[in-house]
């Protein structure tokens, strides 16, 4: 193998031993007669330490090499109580894998601020940096905590499919393509999968889902393919049924992740308390009211950023739902409760994280529903034959991964929680 040991792996029981760690170089002081290198792994950090007189060639070697080449570098491991880790390796030997080329695009370690776009362009380099790297690990905990909430809680993980030949939100905001000469679509959520699963006796079902929306906007949080965790539920008294696992769900992996990305947290100075359950709910007529102390906002409109801005401004918490939405901002599956539906959202500092619903699961109410949608119900289908032949009540949620990381992290853009956006204006790298 070409390492060892990873940088944070080295202990006092390998001091005086030979070890070989394996990076990048992060940084290099030639003082003359010494020099000190910096060499990052995943883990951290590690000084290698090179005296010129002992090894003249090696020497020359290394210092000329470019910053971020990728070196295995063999030696003593020396214990020094000055140096970071408390210890240096002292160069024997190096294996050069990777010579950078010169200049960098952008900096690792340089204070110097790059804009985000040059960031994008370069997001191999960008994921080197310290914090960069922690929103990836943070996000890696959050969907393996909430996986683990989930299935602890009885749901297993599905894969839909993510081509379709109908549009799954009923709504244009579709990206279509050519499927052997006929047309079809990105999907723009789970939705219609993960509900005729319930007719099947699975019960309880969970995505970590793509999302595919040709949305025109282009906004500070909305992206264009995303992902989000999607769950369904069967035999469920009301959309409160639902509720309760998104916010156990939000509580369980918050928790997790204090406990387990301390670093990561302090990377990116984040400082939080664990909100208490359950998480109020609001009334949408009670959202009417507050908004209307304040701007022209008439019920049955639908919330948008600035509204939710407003009404966070009038709240003390961070996390909490929005109920009893008109039925008409509301998509065809949820399920009507008068002039209501039964859906909700979650908000998170004013943005809305997550949004679900009890679901209509009669077929009749169903189609009467589409219909007077003005939906084609043709189009439909498949869907519809799964309500026809035994469908339980239902409900679920879909969950924006970005969006919880870009407020649990206090992230101006949502970009900075996928790792090769796809907006209106970017479709590389
Ligand atoms: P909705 O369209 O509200 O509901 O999406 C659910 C959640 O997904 C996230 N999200 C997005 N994140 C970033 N960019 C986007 N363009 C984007 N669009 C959506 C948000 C949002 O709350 N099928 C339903 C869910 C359900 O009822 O189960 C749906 O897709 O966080």
């Amino acid at each position: 193998m070409l390492r060892s040991h990873f940088s944070k792996e080295v202990s006092e029981n390998d001091y005086g031993k030979k070890i070989r760690i394996a990076g990048w170089i992060e940084d290099i002081r030639n003082l003359g007669g010494i020099a000190f290198i910096i060499l990052r792994d995943r883990m951290g950090r590690a000084q290698i330490t090179i005296i010129k007189r002992m090894n003249p060639e090696l020497f020359k070697e290394i210092v000329s090499l470019p910053r971020e080449s990728v070196i295995s570098a063999y030696g003593l491991c020396q214990k020094n109580e000055k140096v970071m880790n408390g210890w240096e390796l002292l160069l024997e030997d190096m294996e050069i894998l990777s010579k950078a080329s010169t200049p960098l695009p952008m900096g690792v370690i340089d204070k110097v601020n790059v804009d985000f776009d040059t960031r994008l362009d370069n997001r191999f380099i960008d994921l080197r940096r310290e914090e960069t790297k922690a929103i990836f690990m943070i996000r890696h905990s959050f969907i393996k905590h909430a996986s683990d909430f989930l299935r602890k809680r009885g749901f297993i993980e599905v894969h839909t499919p993510k081509i379709t030949a109908s549009s799954s939100e009923g709504g244009t905001e579709v990206f279509k393509l050519d499927y052997f000469g006929k047309d079809a679509y990105l999907v723009q959520s789970p939705q219609l999968y993960k509900q005729i699963l319930m007719a099947t006796g699975f019960d309880r079902v969970y995505e970590i889902a793509w999302y595919f929306r040709a949305e025109e906007h282009d906004t500070s949080r909305h992206l264009n393919e995303s992902t989000a965790i999607d769950i369904e539920m069967a035999f469920i008294s009301n959309e409160e049924d639902v509720m309760k696992i998104a916010e156990e769900m939000t509580n369980y992996t918050i928790q997790k992740i204090l406990d387990e990305n301390s670093k990561e947290l302090e990377i990116l100075n984040v400082d939080i308390d664990l909100p208490s359950l359950p998480y109020p709910r609001i009334k949408y007529d009670e959202v009417v009211e507050i908004l209307q102390r304040e701007i022209d906002f008439k019920w049955g409109d639908d919330l948008g950023t600035d509204e939710e801005n407003l009404l966070a401004k009038h709240l003390e918490y961070e996390l909490y739902f929005i109920t009893k939405f008109p039925l008409e901002t509301k998509p065809f599956y949820a399920m009507p409760n008068g002039k209501y539906a039964r859906a909700f959202d979650l908000e998170y500092k004013g943005m809305e994280i997550a949004s679900g619903a009890q679901r209509i699961h009669d077929y009749e109410m169903l189609v009467n529903r589409m219909e007077s949608l003005g939906m084609n119900v043709k189009n439909f289908e498949d869907y519809l034959k799964a309500f026809k032949y035994g469908m339980p009540p239902h409900g679920g949620f879909g969950y924006g991964i970005e969006r919880f990381l870009m407020r649990f992290l206090n992230l101006k853009n949502i970009r900075e929680c996928i790792l090769f956006p796809r907006d209106r204006k970017r479709i590389r790298p």
